[in-house]
């Protein structure tokens, strides 16, 4: 049953990976769309595309997450039927570097510190009250990690910021209990996007490296799980969701082929 034909989802993020994947699953269910990500070529391709192909209606906007003012200026220059967003995947993200602790350079802690967490927190307290202004009920989808979970060796700051995703996620959906707003905190394995190859600075080789002797989740795996959390009967909330590839027990157990 398809329960979200009509709706509005806003995704950040949505010019690659999940995002981009999501924003595909979404629009093949009917459901109207406004896409965040600063690459605006991308974007405007996207929106082409999904518009062409399912007939719904795309809103781009392209601004960077860590700028509060900009997701404030974007964000209220929404119309106000734009602004009845039934559906959040807060999903922008990233890792930089997988080095010891004491040797991140400052500027790659700050675009993960900004990014996954502060930025987070600006479109999600933006966005909150706009849902809360309707009266019905509304996903608001964090992407969380395995990562989120458990901290690996070389990973530190990037793995605090998924658990600060986590904490979030817990507090917000307490905070909430009595609202019609539900929250899930989706915590992804292994899942071969551009994230690797933004991890290690563009050397492809060493992103290859990253899903070698194993088959990883890819994109689509991950939009699946996300329509299927945002296309619950309304009574049914799922708290949180950890999803990896066959051969992935957490962030720290990984079985890969010689
Ligand atoms: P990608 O690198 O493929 O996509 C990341 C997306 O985030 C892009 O659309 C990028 O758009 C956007 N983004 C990054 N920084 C900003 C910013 N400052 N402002 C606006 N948008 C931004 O990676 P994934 O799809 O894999 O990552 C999506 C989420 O999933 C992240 O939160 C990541 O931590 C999480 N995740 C990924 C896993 C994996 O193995 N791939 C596993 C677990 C979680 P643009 O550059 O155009 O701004
Ligand atoms: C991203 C996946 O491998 O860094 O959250 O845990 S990993």
């Amino acid at each position: 049953e398809n329960r979200i034909k009509g709706k509005i989802a806003f995704i950040s993020g949505a010019s690659s990976g999940i995002g981009k994947a999501t924003a595909e699953k979404l629009a093949q269910m009917g459901v109207n769309l406004i896409l965040c990500a600063r690459r605006e070529n991308i974007l405007n391709e996207l929106k082409e595309n999904l518009e062409k192909q399912y007939g719904i209606k795309v809103k781009n906007l392209v601004f960077d997450v860590r700028n509060y003012d900009d997701v404030l200026k974007n964000i209220n220059s929404l119309d106000d039927e734009w602004k009845k967003i039934d559906i959040l995947v807060n999903n922008a993200g990233l890792a930089i570097g997988l080095e010891k602790f004491y040797e991140y350079n400052m500027d790659d802690v700050d675009k993960m510190v900004d990014t996954n967490i502060k930025g987070f927190v600006y479109i999600a307290n933006t966005i909150i009250p706009l849902m809360l202004a309707t009266d019905k009920v509304c996903t608001i989808i964090n992407i969380g990690s395995v990562a989120g979970e458990i901290a690996y060796p070389n990973g530190s700051i990037y793995c605090a910021t998924k658990f600060a995703v986590r904490a979030i996620s817990d507090s917000m959906r307490s905070e909430l209990i009595d609202k019609k707003i539900k929250v899930t905190n989706i915590k992804p394995g292994l899942v071969d996007t551009e994230f690797s190859t933004v991890r290690f600075r563009g050397d492809k080789e060493k992103a290859d490296n990253v899903y070698k002797g194993i088959e990883p989740l890819y994109a689509e795996d991950i939009a699946d799980t996300i329509a299927y959390v945002a296309n619950l009967p309304e009574k049914i909330q799922i708290t949180d969701l950890s999803i990896t590839p066959l051969h992935q027990a957490n962030a720290i157990h990984i079985y890969k082929e010689k």
